[in-house]
């Protein structure tokens, strides 16, 4: 009876729901994917936000989305029934990225199920996507039990360099039992220093330097990692390696920054859920031990490593260990003051390896050189044979001297040298854990003399932030491909945790300026869309209360000091990251850093004239003398012209924050600001006055478009006739050049920022590959074959500023730019030219993958174009005779998924939904 009665109900509740949903379609469309959560984190653990922003995208075939539908639950069994966390329903928008959540507060350590499904134009839905995940980390200090723990290495005072301390590094463990079945072990973590953690004698994780570089005097990052699989029934052992890293280390010129009082210290909280529901938390207490008496005997960010295998003590971090001589640990609560919070970017890691490809062995007698053929940033693995208390001397250089011989000097006061002392006679496996150089070459002495060194010996290491490649751009012209390829080890060597300016030398920092020079060419090539949201927070934590933006952010300089064009970069790069991915989180989060910036260029204006300090066109080509690395161009020029783009950046971010006010505050003050670079820099002529004509002040004055139009001709002739007077050359530094391709693009000038991007005499991107670069290089003329290096000493062969030219490549050379945040709108708009036959993008855009390809063959011109779903794009086609154009195997007058929206100058503009397009076209 009870059965037939259940029957019936769930037959009636079943058609009655059929009827609620519209059951008119079963869902044949494919679900969503890549579900991600935020700046694109997937089924992250450790999670840093407990409001987060769901993204995914959709099937290829989908053109557009009209609706979707959410759930959220606390876990995977109540995601379908009852999703008791969030549940949207079916709404009706387009809109597939970060979408806010607004279920239930979430806390510390919740975990959270989610799966979404879409409608398409037809309002036929998806089937639901598979489901994702994310867990939380500790949000707050509080939700510590842990102390700071570790050795006083400061009472050993030892000196180093500019007496300055060191801390011998140590070794932490703990033994603990697992005295129940257990279902999950989460460790939480962190440093004041740098640490490697074990598990029963196994590493916890491949992160490198972790926690990684912030302004620890206010936040420092905590990891999370599931070491269940680590951990067995019965005696555990837990146990870290601790070094100086950046919090006591020397930094900048010989500085100690946070590590004036006190020592390296590890938090660490273990925690263990059991079967039958209990829990157990094993904390960092006195109750650790520690010594100093282990292997790695000193470890410095700028000077190497020295690793004596003499102190090895197997098993260190398992029970089994017989603890001889080790001490008891200090312990010190956490402070109020510094905020431990997760991690909100991925943590360095190895990525990829490199082969020693050639072995020089010099004639003087000094050590044997492997030559890897690439500049890269990181570490050696060394497999090489050793005499039993030798000791192995490992240098790095970034290029040879025209005579063969090794050259150190452009590391500065940096030693960058490890060297490994050996316990027995054969061959030793090992490479340095809390250091990273870079180089290209690896000078090795001390190793087994009676041993023909082999190129297996040494291997690099290439570490950099663990994000995933998302651009490719190639051409018909192998230069043009190998300057590609240097841009992209640009940014291999230089994104540490932070954007640096190099790795090499006695530097190393987050300078403000090469940032927001390259941002848009990382966005491209790499997805680094956390990467900078979360230096975007260490710049924000480094304001200075006056609005003031340090030149280097984590401010090690301290010295209150700006400079434009370096603190804009609080402006220009949320902007940037805005508009390749439409996250407006950046905006909210950057908003007030961004209002302070523009107020503190205000205060140090006189009439809306700045006068600000400023580095400058930095390293701009042939200045003048007196000029003093800072290039021609007037700084006050310069000044304000950073003043009035700051100002127009912070007046559209205000409007896509729909501050309408602010809008018009921040628009006008551009105009002014603009009105008055105009009187003052430019006569009637268009022409500079009040400071050298060079290329940068047009460049400036021309893209940040503070000129009226008739001013704006002119000065664009004046800009041509400069680059005329430099044989087609640019006359460029750091401000400089990332301009040139943006304005002679706009200026519709294609064919001569092809002739300058070409150009293979000095001052030009090809003048260093013809050098053998292999990175970019932080002059244009760092190196010569015939004289070797530039005698100046800051002179760095990976430094990515230049690279800037990357946006360029793949904007107009394949023609994948943006029309609207996050390539909602595209424009597919390649501009073949410089003689090259063939060039391609592609790009995994936050929809999906954009493409571009073009190829030239006899008097055809072919391109393929793929638009993501959901997005719509502008395909140019450089034809003027739509009967002579075939798209996708019929002519273009033909063409009905698009239209033509513009015919003119030699271009056809068709608008087109998402899609694959092949295009071909009689020259
Ligand atoms: C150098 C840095 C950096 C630059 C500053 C002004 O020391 O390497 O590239 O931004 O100077």
């Amino acid at each position: 009876m009870k059965l037939i009665h259940d029957i019936r109900t769930t037959f009636t509740i079943s058609l009655l729901g059929c009827f609620l949903l519209s059951c008119r379609t079963e869902p044949t469309l494919k679900p969503a994917q890549d579900l991600t959560l935020n700046e694109g984190f997937v089924n992250p653990i450790g999670f840093y936000d407990a409001t987060p922003s769901f993204s995914w995208k959709l099937p290829q075939e989908i053109q557009k989305q009209t609706a979707y539908h959410l759930v959220v639950a606390s876990s995977p069994e109540l995601l379908s029934e009852d999703p008791d966390l969030w549940d949207t329903g079916k709404v009706r928008l387009g809109q597939s990225l970060y979408i806010s959540y607004k279920g239930k507060p979430l806390l510390s350590r919740d975990k959270m199920y989610w799966k979404v499904r879409f409608w398409n134009a037809e309002d036929q839905p998806s089937t639901w996507s598979e489901i994702a995940q994310m867990e939380l980390g500790l949000l707050q200090n509080e939700d510590w039990q842990a102390k700071w723990i570790g050795l006083d290495t400061r009472k050993d005072s030892i000196k180093g360099k500019s007496n300055i301390i060191i801390h011998t590094p140590q070794y932490l463990r703990k033994e603990f039992e697992v005295n129940k079945q257990l279902v999950s072990a989460k460790l939480y973590v962190t440093a004041k220093g740098v640490f490697k953690g074990f598990i029963n004698g196994k590493t916890i994780s491949e992160d490198v330097m972790s926690p990684g570089w912030t302004p620890y005097q206010k936040r420092i990052e905590s990891l999370t990692y599931d070491v269940t699989d680590l951990l067995k029934e019965g005696d555990n052992a837990i146990g870290f390696q601790l070094a100086s890293g950046w919090h006591f280390g020397r930094l900048l010129w010989n500085k100690l920054i946070w590590g004036q009082n006190g020592s390296p210290k590890v938090l660490s909280q273990l925690e263990l859920l059991y079967k039958d529901g209990t829990k157990k938390t094993i904390v960092s207490d006195d109750s650790w031990q520690g010594t100093t008496r282990g292997p790695i005997r000193f470890a410095e960010i700028y000077d190497g490593e020295i690793y004596d295998a003499n102190f090895q003590m197997q098993g260190w971090a398992t029970s089994d260990f017989e603890v001889k001589e080790w001490s008891k640990v200090e312990v010190a609560p956490l402070e109020n003051a510094i905020s431990i919070r997760p991690k909100r970017h991925h943590s360095v890691r190895q990525k990829t390896t490199l082969d020693t490809k050639e072995i020089i062995t010099p004639k003087d007698g000094s050590g044997v050189i492997f030559n890897l053929k690439q500049n890269m940033l990181g570490v050696p693995r060394l497999r090489v044979p050793m005499k039993k208390g030798d000791t192995l001397k490992v240098r790095f250089s970034e290029m040879l001297d025209p005579d063969g011989s090794f050259y150190t000097d452009n590391y500065r006061s940096a030693e960058s040298t490890d060297y490994y002392i050996a316990a027995e006679d054969g061959r030793i496996d090992w490479h340095p854990t809390f250091t990273f150089h870079g180089f290209q070459y690896v000078e090795l002495s001390g190793f087994d003399t009676s041993k023909t060194p082999k190129k297996e010996w040494v291997t690099g290491l290439v570490q950099y932030s663990d994000f995933d490649k998302t651009g490719y751009f190639s051409s018909s012209h192998d230069k043009l491909n190998q300057l590609q390829s240097n841009i992209n080890w640009g940014l291999r060597g230089n994104f540490f945790d932070i954007p640096t300016d190099c790795p090499q030398r006695d530097e190393r920092l987050g300078w403000t300026g090469d940032a927001q020079v390259i941002s848009p060419t990382s966005i491209f090539n790499n997805n680094v869309h956390a990467f900078w949201a979360s230096w975007l927070q260490t710049l924000r934590e480094s304001q200075y209360v006056d609005g003031g933006i340090p030149f280097v952010a984590p401010d090690v300089l301290e010295n209150n000091k700006v400079s434009s064009g370096w603190g804009d970069a609080a402006v220009i790069i949320p902007w940037d990251i805005y508009t390749r991915t439409a996250d407006t989180t950046v905006l909210y989060e950057n908003y007030e850093m961004m209002k302070k910036w523009v107020s503190h260029h205000q205060s140090i204006s006189e009439n809306y004239i700045s006068q600000m300090n400023s580095f400058g066109d930095w390293l701009q080509p042939f200045q003048a003398k007196e000029s003093n690395k800072r290039g021609d161009t007037s700084k006050k020029l310069i000044g304000t012209a950073f003043f009035a783009h700051a100002a127009h950046l912070t007046s559209k971010a205000a409007e896509v924050l729909g501050l309408k006010e602010e809008k018009e505050e921040y628009q006008k003050l551009y105009q002014t600001v603009a009105n008055a670079f105009e009187s003052e820099f430019f006569d009637n002529e268009g022409k500079i006055k009040n400071g050298k004509a060079t290329q940068t002040a047009y460049l400036l004055a021309l893209h940040f478009d503070l000129l009226s139009d008739t001013l704006t001709k002119k000065a664009e002739q004046h800009l041509l006739h400069k680059i005329e007077e430099a044989d087609n050359h640019l006359r460029t530094g750091f401000l400089g050049t990332p301009l040139l391709p943006r304005v002679l693009d706009a200026m519709g000038e294609t064919d001569l920022m092809y002739q300058i991007l070409l150009k293979e005499t000095y001052p030009s991107w090809f003048y260093s590959i013809n050098q053998g670069a292999t990175t970019m290089w932080e002059r244009w003329n760092s190196y010569s074959r015939l004289e070797g290096y530039n005698p100046e000493s800051m002179n760095s062969l990976n430094h990515y500023a230049y690279g800037a030219v990357g946006e360029w490549m793949y904007e107009r050379i394949a023609g994948i730019k943006p029309l609207e945040p996050g390539y909602k709108k595209i424009q597919i708009a390649p501009v073949p030219g410089g003689g090259l036959t063939s060039a391609e993008a592609t790009y995994d855009s936050p929809y999906g993958e954009i493409k571009s390809t073009w190829k030239i063959e006899g008097d055809t011109f072919y391109h393929d174009a793929t638009v993501p779903p959901n997005t719509t794009a502008l395909l140019s086609i450089i034809s003027d005779n739509v009967q002579s154009v075939i798209v996708n195997g019929a002519s273009l007058k033909d063409f009905k998924n698009g239209q033509v929206i513009e015919n003119e100058d030699g271009i056809i503009t068709i608008e087109v939904p998402s899609g694959n397009y092949s295009i071909q076209t009689l020259r």
